[in-house]
């Protein structure tokens, strides 16, 4: 795919003269954008197509990932260097008065997840066509991605992200390879001419699911996978039967908008509706496809690996089984056997409010045959189990169906051969606590698999200031392989490289206040401590205990005018789930007392707060880059892994952590010195809930600290949060603080303190920073997802691979 800088120049102005008729000086960004866009998808296509071939020539086992979210961001400069076309791209559009940058501007994120789960699916897309591995995306095409944030008067306003309004030049929609997805209706079951069993339907609801491919462009490597999303359409043979314009639109709805929860688990018909959708019409694709290979159908699990994305795709296993039933004619038994073989499941969660239970009632209703074979997998378990067990209530606490409802993570535990969760002490709780009963019963399926992430985005394309400093000092193999990182401990005590280092972070910082400036209209200075935290809002997270902390900054500024206090900027990036009352109210919160801070001329600029509107991964590109303050303050035991924590740390921020999910793996990467570990251990959580002897008030009433921070939320001291500020202080007194935020809130300010003191220590500040860099390589998606394919999904590299 390489070209000369002439050549690309050449194409360039061609494309643009036959797509729009114009030249250079007349087009727009937009028409530029869409340009230099489609002459990409060009030159990629017949990599992809020749990936494909290959696949296919050699039977290649291929793994397929589904998900109910896919969070890629923006493509345009992914694709670029990926395809090793950056630099030639960017020095051509440079030659034409054009600059890169405006164009990639653009193209709106494609934000088809709500936080960690949905970017960590796009994180494996890249990696696992970096590393040559035969892998695919399976998921919705959402018509609406996540709400677009907004504040007014510092409360969040929801609006919707129409992305597709100005076009998608990566997608390419498959007409001929739609399938049908059936919901409703009743069946039963009659005896065929062969005496088998086979169902028959009776009013069936039909739809069409159309298939809108995007290019998984693997780095430097010639390899082009494939991301599936669905589209749900009304089928021709249908159309008399939706007269009515609302009618239509209750069909249209199915994949118009992604659901904005991301723990709670509402039973709403329509999500329950979506996950079959693309389920079923990815199975059907997949299984269309084996046939092709003209293999026996007893042998899929020899080609076909199908991984479960937390529970949202488990409907994946009675699909499964009911192609293999209904339209292969396999015996339940062979059915089964290939199912497990098939079938794998990952889950990111122990948060119990957070685990998928859909009625009985509802399932029968929506999906009469899949219901039916839940059951008979349920029924299967139980008679299985009864002559493994002694105890019996370990049935009732395992089954899939109980209580009316169905539980989805059992049936995908059941159902499938691996089982793992996604860093080392979300996997132990998994099988000491969560899934305990379940690891007694299958101890062999349970794995670790820590999460990891696509260097290539979040070092060498958000982070170009670093990665040159890089390339000088320890040349530029880290970009094929993030473990070389580690060479950069040579330099721990190199002056030059260390002022290298700082002065590529001062530059990340400059451009964040620039943007800052820009959209929020409030100045920071870049000499300050930019401490970042950037997730999902919510209660187990802990924005709250990072904002108590500022409240006590501000607060002892305030009694203390004159004192020293060393300038910090908290930056925070965070949506809140739009029916999550608590989370927004944190928000408002927040709002305010910036709008307090910021304000104050008794702060003289030391204490700025800044919350970013409408998080995504375009800002987090923009902000990680300008961290030097990691916070990964959940609550030990509830993050199950954190990805921001990674992304962070390869950047050079220093990370104040819990140990919780991967900041336990970070620590041991970097060693206990450089990193700020806060608070109490998971084992004492446990601890807690068993004894039940938490007290929340006694840390009120005993520590005059906690109590002035608490007044502040009530007293007036922070103005316009009568209600919220009392919603605050009602959580953490009247109703015992769930998350432990008083507890953890002394030895947090100490490790902020400490914090402080390393950073006036600027030689001291620059060598954490540089091994926190350092150590980031073991991180990199691309092991993650290679260890993927060995131990869970049993596929290979191609083998033989040449781009014509
Ligand atoms: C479920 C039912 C109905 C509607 C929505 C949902 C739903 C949607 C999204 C439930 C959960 C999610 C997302 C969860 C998530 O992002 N989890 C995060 O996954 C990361 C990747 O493994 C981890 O790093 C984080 O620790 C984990 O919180």
């Amino acid at each position: 795919m390489k070209m000369t800088k002439e050549q690309f120049i050449t194409q360039f102005k061609k494309r643009l003269s036959e797509k729009y008729a114009m030249g250079v000086e007349d087009a727009s960004p937009t028409e530029l954008y869409n340009t230099l866009g489609s002459l990409m998808h060009s030159a990629y296509s017949s990599d992809r197509h020749h990936t494909w071939r290959q696949y296919l020539l050699n039977k290649q086992k291929q793994a397929y990932y589904f998900s109910i979210e896919f969070l890629p961001g923006k493509l345009m400069a992914s694709n670029l260097l990926n395809m090793d076309w950056l630099e030639t791209v960017e020095e051509g559009l440079a030659e034409l008065g054009i600059d890169l940058a405006d164009l990639t501007e653009v193209e709106q994120d494609m934000a088809l997840g709500n936080g960690g789960l949905g970017r960590l699916a796009s994180c494996f897309m890249d990696s696992i066509a970096s590393c040559g591995l035969p892998g695919n995306g399976n998921g919705i095409r959402y018509e609406y991605g996540l709400f677009k944030q907004k504040f007014i008067d510092g409360h969040q306003v929801e609006l919707p992200d129409d992305w597709l309004s100005t076009g998608n030049v990566w997608e390419v929609r498959k007409d001929s390879k739609a399938v049908d997805v059936c919901f409703y209706g009743q069946v039963h079951l009659e005896e065929d001419a062969n005496g088998k069993l086979k169902p028959v339907y009776k009013n069936q609801q039909v739809l069409r699911a159309v298939p809108y491919d995007t290019g998984m462009i693997g780095y430097k490597n010639n390899i082009v996978n494939n991301m599936r999303l669905w589209s749900v359409e009304i089928p021709n043979s249908e159309e008399s039967k939706y007269r009515s314009l609302e009618e239509r639109r209750t069909i249209e709805d199915l994949t118009a908008v992604l659901y904005p929860d991301d723990s709670n688990a509402k039973g709403q018909m329509t999500r329950l509706a979506q996950e079959y959708f693309f389920v079923s019409a990815g199975i059907q694709s997949i299984v269309r496809y084996y046939h092709t290979l003209k293999e026996p159908i007893h042998r899929i699990h020899e080609y076909v690996a199908i991984h479960i994305n937390d529970t949202h795709p488990a409907l994946c296993i009675p699909e499964f089984m009911r192609i293999m039933l209904d339209e292969e004619g396999m015996s339940w038994e062979e059915a089964w056997a290939v199912t497990l073989k098939v079938m794998s499941y990952t889950n990111h969660t122990i948060m119990a409010e957070a685990m998928e239970k859909w009625p009985i009632d509802m399932l029968k209703q929506l999906l009469p045959r899949i219901y039916q074979i839940i059951e008979e997998i349920d029924r299967r378990f139980v008679e299985e189990t009864e002559l493994k067990v002694h105890d019996r209530s370990i049935i009732d606490r395992t089954r899939i169906i109980n209580h009316n409802q169905v539980h989805m993570a059992h049936l995908a535990i059941i159902g499938s051969h691996s089982i793992n969760g996604v860093a080392k002490l979300h996997s132990e709780l998994l099988k000491t606590v969560v899934l305990h009963d379940f690891y007694s019963l299958y101890p062999a399926r349970f794995n670790n698999k820590t999460n990891g992430i696509a260097e290539r985005r979040w070092l060498q394309l958000a982070n170009r200031p670093l990665s040159s400093v890089l390339d000088k000092t320890i040349g530029t193999s880290w970009r094929d392989n993030p473990e070389d990182l580690q060479q950069l401990l040579n330099y721990q005590d190199d002056q030059k490289v260390l002022n290298a280092l700082a002065a590529a972070k001062r530059q990340n910082k400059e451009n964040l206040a620039a943007l800052i400036k820009k959209t929020q209209d409030i100045t920071v200075s870049p000499d300050a401590i930019f401490d970042v935290q950037i997730k999902r809002l919510h209660a187990y997270k802990r924005q709250l205990l990072n904002l108590m902390h500022i409240i006590k900054c501000y607060q002892d500024i305030k009694n203390n005018p004159d004192s020293e206090f060393y300038p910090r900027v908290f930056i925070f990036g965070a949506k809140a789930a739009p029916s999550y009352a608590y989370a927004k109210t944190i928000i408002k919160c927040i709002n305010e007392t910036a709008n307090l801070v910021n304000n104050d001329p008794d702060v003289k600029d030391r204490l700025k707060i800044v919350f970013l509107e409408n998080y995504n991964v375009s800002l987090a590109e923009v902000i990680i880059p300008a961290a030097d303050v990691s916070e990964q303050i959940s609550l030990a035991s509830k993050e199950a892994s954190g990805t921001s924590n990674m992304k962070l740390m390869l950047n050079g921020a220093v990370t104040i952590a819990t140990l919780d999910g991967a900041n336990i793996e970070i620590r041991d990467a970097v060693g206990e010195e450089n990193i700020n570990i806060f608070g109490i251990t998971e084992q004492e959580v446990y601890d807690y809930y068993e004894s039940n002897t938490y007290s929340a008030v006694s840390y009120f009433e005993k520590d005059p600290v906690i109590r002035r921070v608490l007044e502040a939320f009530i007293d007036g001291t922070i103005p316009n949060i009568q209600s919220e500020g009392r919603e605050v202080f009602d959580s953490l007194i009247r109703y015992n603080d769930e998350f432990f935020v008083l507890r953890d809130f002394e030895s947090y300010v100490k490790a902020q303190e400490k914090i402080t003191e390393c950073y006036k220590d600027k030689r001291k500040w620059q060598k954490i920073s540089l091994i926190n860099i350092a150590n980031a390589g073991v991180f990199s998606a691309d092991e993650t997802v290679k260890r993927y394919a060995d131990d869970i999904w049993q596929i290979e590299p191609v083998t033989e691979y040449s781009s014509k």
